[in-house]
């Protein structure tokens, strides 16, 4: 019958109920058909076409939209046919991108919440999620090193959690910004590294500071921001004429995976009385292993610090959460106290209603599937999953160490997950590496790339930084994947490289 129905049939149709249960259970064994195969190596990655084949519309899936409803059984289609044509991202050889996994439990949290369907700005319409936000907030904080209670909030990605702590950060120094603006505030300078997200360039833009007053500060070989040139930058600055305000220094870099100097870092910021953010969207999770929580040594002296459980906890996007230090200096900087939303004589706390910190009105839910696989995985559970990830990395680092046809591009051991290297074709092994290798080498990746789309079989990423060309970076954060997908990869680079 579901060829006849449409979703005016569903509840809150009068006779609704059975039809509504026959249309989501369908939907739901969609969807666990796809968790099977994201979870079969034998199944592809991805199934790659073109944005104009996608858009001319394949074996009948259409991306118009009909003027006449369709029926659920063409519904149920177009979902089989959306996840067809999309990526398995939980795929235990999709090594593309820092936010990897389909975490079962974590799928859960995110269907509940979708069913609830909830706003996170008043305790009125969302009371138990706000409670676990502050719950899950203050064992973020306390994981950081905070002993004190500060403040918090998820936020739509790490970019966002990043212009917060910029936000902040001038909020602190010059509170009159909230009302007067840009103009009745000297040039501010704020100090990130050559190696840090460009998020945080982004945020100087977005908050009127300009992005030529981002001083970018060089970093050693392994990708860490150096500490003297930080001290000569936030000179430069001065000498110049600027107010330097800020300092973001990263936990596990995007490309790299470094950790910077936290300590050094804290120090200078101390000496001149500036914010230090550290931007721990990749790294935070380290935090959760005894292994490698060192790795973050000092991050308890920053003023904020980004976090994002979609990371390598491997949480379904997305999770991201800023933490911030001082207690009430969200609320302080941002509220605006609509009147509509925000009434003081509720029959409650009010203080629960954490909607004004934020510079959105609505806010998503992305609590609660975090707070789920929390209570799954316990702290130690997440500890044992990251080092797993980890041990990944060094086993595809010990493989590349003692390969002719591979190339490190840099010879450490990784610090966090991410490993990048080249691949040297046979055509290149006998050529000097000089310009003409380089040019050559700068085509290897893409090319690559682009035939493991085709086939499907693998993904990882590839980019240039300022003074190197194309070069492979593979990340773990997907627990499904095993030292074998690693084995895989390195053949099939071979594979595709040669043919
Ligand atoms: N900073 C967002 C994550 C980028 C990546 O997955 O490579």
């Amino acid at each position: 019958r579901i060829e006849r129905q449409t979703g005016d049939d569903l509840l809150p149709h009068p006779d609704g109920e059975k039809m509504t249960r026959c249309f989501l259970q369908e939907l739901v064994s969609i969807l666990l058909a796809y968790i099977t195969k994201t979870f079969d190596r034998s199944s592809k990655v991805l199934d790659f076409h073109h944005p104009h084949q996608l858009k001319e519309g394949l074996e009948g899936f259409s991306l118009e939209l009909p003027d006449q409803p369709e029926n659920l059984e063409q519904l149920l289609v177009d979902c089989r046919d959306t996840l067809k044509y999309g990526v398995k991202t939980g795929h235990p050889r999709f090594l593309n991108q820092l936010s990897t996994g389909l975490d079962i439990i974590g799928l859960a949290g995110e269907w509940l919440t979708s069913t609830a369907n909830t706003n996170m700005f008043t305790f009125e319409i969302a009371p138990v999620f706000i409670l676990m936000e502050e719950t899950i907030l203050r064992k973020m904080q306390e994981k950081v090193g905070w002993a004190e209670e500060g403040d918090g909030m998820f936020c739509p990605g790490g970019s966002i959690s990043n212009l917060y702590s910029v936000l902040l950060a001038r909020y602190d120094m010059y509170p009159e910004v909230k009302t007067g603006g840009m103009s009745d505030l000297p040039r501010l300078a704020l100090f990130t590294s050559e190696h840090s997200h460009y998020s945080v360039k982004k945020a100087a833009h977005i908050l009127g500071i300009g992005t030529k007053n981002v001083f970018v500060v060089k970093c050693d070989a392994r990708g860490k921001m150096i500490p003297v040139e930080l001290e000569s930058s936030i000179l430069r600055a001065k000498n110049a004429g600027c107010v330097p305000f800020y300092v973001n220094a990263t936990a596990g870099t995007t490309v790299y995976g470094a950790f910077d100097p936290f300590l050094h870092i804290a120090d200078i910021c101390s000496k001149h009385g500036l914010w230090m953010h550290v931007d721990a969207a990749w790294g935070g999770g380290l935090l959760l292993s005894e292994r490698h929580c060192g790795k973050l040594r000092g991050i308890e002296r920053a003023s904020s610090v980004t976090w994002n459980p979609h990371k390598i906890m491997g949480v379904p996007q997305q999770c991201s959460a800023l933490l911030v230090k001082k207690k009430g200096i969200l609320l302080e900087c941002n509220q605006l106290g609509a009147q509509y939303l925000f009434q003081p004589d509720k029959p409650y706390d009010v203080s629960y209603d954490t909607g004004d910190k934020s510079i959105q009105c609505g806010r998503h839910v992305d609590v609660f599937k975090l707070w789920l696989m929390w209570k799954a995985k316990g702290s130690e559970g997440f500890g044992s999953q990251i080092n797993r990830c980890l041990e990944n990395a060094e086993h595809l680092f010990n493989l590349l160490s003692e390969r002719e046809d591979f190339e490190l591009v840099f010879k450490s051991k990784p610090e966090h997950s991410n490993v990048c290297f080249w691949y040297i074709p046979p055509s290149l092994r006998v050529i000097a590496p000089e310009a003409e290798r380089d040019r050559r080498l700068h085509e290897v990746a893409p090319k690559i790339k682009a035939k493991m789309m085709e086939t499907g079989s693998v993904m990882i990423g590839y980019q240039p930084t300022t003074e190197k060309v194309n070069f492979f970076r593979c990340v773990f954060s997907n627990p499904a994947t095993t030292k074998e997908d690693v084995d895989f990869l390195l053949d099939e680079i071979v594979r595709l490289g040669c043919g």
